[in-house]
């Protein structure tokens, strides 16, 4: 084994984050600095070639942070980088978190997915095995749900490659917890969004596209199943619920969710207006955008975080999405405007 690096317990916590670059881990980052911590994140090789291109969610911590290149999918390099950095807390959010691409290519999906879970538990096991550990769960894993709201003690029914890689990362990280004492959290985590979503996922894709139908730049927002609900909260927010779970006396999981559902329609209607737009003459269904299998209702319910963890949401939804239309109106105005750092 490896010799570890040393450091005095008085000193400031360290937290290991991977999936840095997105939209968690940026707000992550952001609130452990924030709370005196030291930072370091694992990013790919290629990003680290073209930080401008990469690190736009990040570009402001930049100075703050200490990058480390290694790939989910090789556990010699994520056992070398843990070999060589003491820290206190692992939050492991990297995946492939885009649910229609896990239909078009589950096989990565899958491999990035749960093997990079069980690497990092594996790795942690070995060389850490007191460091504290959060697994980003999601609630795709409740999928056709059993019932409602959902929460920690609602079975399991994925509908897609990628709600069963997180069920299976779920599942790896409660084997560690109790086969090996390892103190290993997962967060199931419902939807959350912000003005660092990816384009792909349906809110910030209505919200740029109803800036550019604002500036007049598009005419139309093609979408696909518009009743789907989802209990859409603040990324900001849900990043607390994070940290919370890894102070506790004991590790254990926790839903984290606002308690309220809506569908897409209604998300489209409330953005198109916050523009001063009616939504119905945009908006049209196509039909290649729906998925083979859907999850048609999520709404959580968290009231184990709220009691156990103190946590709560601040954002409601109506300022939610006017957060992201006004953000995504900003960056048609002012294009040379740093990336949203909300
Ligand atoms: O924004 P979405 O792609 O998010 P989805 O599938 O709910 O998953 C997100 O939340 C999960 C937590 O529950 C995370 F684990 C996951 O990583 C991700 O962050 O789609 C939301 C809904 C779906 O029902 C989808 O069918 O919107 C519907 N939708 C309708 N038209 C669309 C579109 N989704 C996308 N991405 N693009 C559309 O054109």
């Amino acid at each position: 084994m490896m010799p570890l690096l040393l450091r005095d317990p008085h000193l400031s916590k360290h937290a290991l984050i991977t999936g840095i670059t997105g939209q968690d881990g940026s707000h992550l980052a952001e609130h452990l600095l924030s709370l005196g911590y030291k930072v370091h994140g694992i990013v790919r090789r290629v990003a680290l070639e073209v930080p401008d291109q990469r690190f736009g969610r990040i570009q402001h911590l930049l100075d703050r942070v200490t990058l480390h290149a290694a790939s989910l999918e090789s556990y010699p390099s994520i056992f070398h980088v843990i070999s060589h950095i003491d820290f206190d807390e692992c939050y492991h959010l990297a995946a492939q978190s885009f649910v229609a691409e896990s239909f078009t290519d589950g096989f990565s999906t899958m491999n990035t997915n749960i093997n990079g879970t069980h690497y990092m538990l594996a790795a942690l096991r070995e060389l850490r095995p007191r460091c504290r550990f959060y697994f980003a769960g999601s609630s795709e894993m409740f999928g056709k749900v059993r019932e409602t709201p959902q929460k920690e003690t609602t079975p399991f029914y994925p509908r897609s490659p990628y709600g069963i890689s997180k069920v299976a990362g779920f599942e790896l990280t409660r084997n560690y917890r109790e086969s090996y004492g390892m103190f290993a959290c997962s967060g199931m985590l419902f939807n959350h969004e912000g003005p660092r979503r990816g384009f792909e996922f349906v809110t910030r894709k209505i919200t740029s596209t109803v800036a550019k139908i604002k500036a007049g730049l598009a005419n139309e927002l093609k979408l696909g199943n518009l009743d789907a609900q989802r209990d859409w909260g603040h990324a900001a927010d849900y990043v607390r619920a994070m940290h919370l779970m890894l102070q506790q006396d004991e590790p254990d999981d926790y839903v984290v969710a606002t308690g309220e559902t809506h569908t897409v329609r209604e998300f489209c209607e409330l953005a198109f207006s916050e523009a001063g737009l009616d939504y119905k003459d945009y908006v049209k269904v196509d039909e290649r955008l729906l998925r083979p299998a859907e999850v048609d209702l999520l709404v959580g319910d968290a009231s184990k975080a709220r009691k156990q963890l103190g946590w709560q949401p601040t954002y409601a939804f109506r300022d939610l999405v006017r957060e992201m239309v006004q953000n995504d109106m900003r960056l048609i105005a002012e294009p040379h405007a740093a990336h949203a750092v909300h």
